[in-house]
């Protein structure tokens, strides 16, 4: 039986690399995100029957919904929602912090997820689905200048671990993915259209690509229905951790 992923934040980076991931072995995608130009060459690339394009903005609750309404036959039936749009917005420290960025970052991450999910949730539980939600290192281990960011996202953990425990005896998994350092367009947004930035962090660092969360993500789902990844954490090898930091008089 042919499957259903609805994966957001299907225009870029781990998205678009899910939407090919998933694609190729079979399955039909949903595939979201606001660049429509983006979102086209996937639907080209597969047939209209493998990959169907949804465009709209994830915080536009209205524009999601009209976009759910009009899904085609052969999409309406989803059976996995991989919850991956999202972005942060700027490095600084919280005292001198960007409001509107943070106010993004929630709006985005954390209010567009859980609206995406709430109206997913009767058809999950009715097919036995399957959520899987990308979060982040920066949700589990704070670092400076990731206040927000790293809020929104140890609020995706921990509302997965949540939607696990309601969704006991129902055969709904869900799974919160938490990468480390991956080479997307992520540090291109986080720096508000820095290219450079994101240049001198990535280079000579090894960092995870595209690819390699995409296979995690189809890895996940592919597993036997009995079997639940909680959470699953992963980094480069070049990244690892820093000590306490101490200021003295
Ligand atoms: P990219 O910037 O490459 O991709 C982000 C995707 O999210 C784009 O497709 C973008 O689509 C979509 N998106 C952002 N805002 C909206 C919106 N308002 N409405 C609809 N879609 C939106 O970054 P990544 O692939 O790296 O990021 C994917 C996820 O992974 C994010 O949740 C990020 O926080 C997380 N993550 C990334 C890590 C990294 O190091 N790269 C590490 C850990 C987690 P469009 O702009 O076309 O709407
Ligand atoms: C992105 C990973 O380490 O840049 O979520 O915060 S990190």
């Amino acid at each position: 039986m042919t499957r259903t992923a609805l994966i957001t934040g299907a225009t870029s980076g781990f998205g678009a690399a899910a939407v090919h991931r998933f694609a190729q072995a079979g399955w039909r995608v949903i595939a979201t995100g606001r660049r429509a130009e983006r979102l086209q060459p996937l639907v080209d690339a597969y047939g209209p029957e493998r990959v169907h394009a949804a465009v709209f903005d994830v915080r536009d609750s209205v524009a999601m919904e009209a976009a759910l309404a009009a899904l085609p036959a052969g999409f309406a039936d989803i059976d996995l929602l991989v919850n991956n749009a999202g972005l942060a917005q700027g490095t600084a420290p919280a005292q001198s912090a960007s409001l509107e960025d943070w106010r993004t970052m929630i709006d985005t991450n954390v209010t567009a997820l859980v609206t995406l999910t709430h109206r997913l949730l009767p058809q999950l539980v009715a097919r036995k689905g399957a959520i899987i939600n990308i979060s982040s290192v920066a949700g589990v281990y704070p670092y400076p200048g990731g206040n927000a960011y790293g809020g929104t996202k140890a609020f995706v953990s921990q509302f997965s671990l949540g939607l696990r425990s309601d969704l006991h005896g129902s055969g709904v998994r869900v799974t919160t993915i938490e990468p480390g350092m991956a080479e997307t367009e992520f540090t291109v947004v986080r720096t508000h259209g820095d290219q450079a930035a994101s240049d001198k962090l990535y280079t000579g660092a090894n960092p995870m690509t595209a690819d390699d969360i995409a296979e995690q993500i189809f890895w996940v789902a592919s597993l036997p229905a009995h079997l639940n990844i909680n959470r699953l954490e992963v980094m480069p090898v070049s990244q690892s951790f820093a000590g306490f930091q101490v200021a003295r008089d």
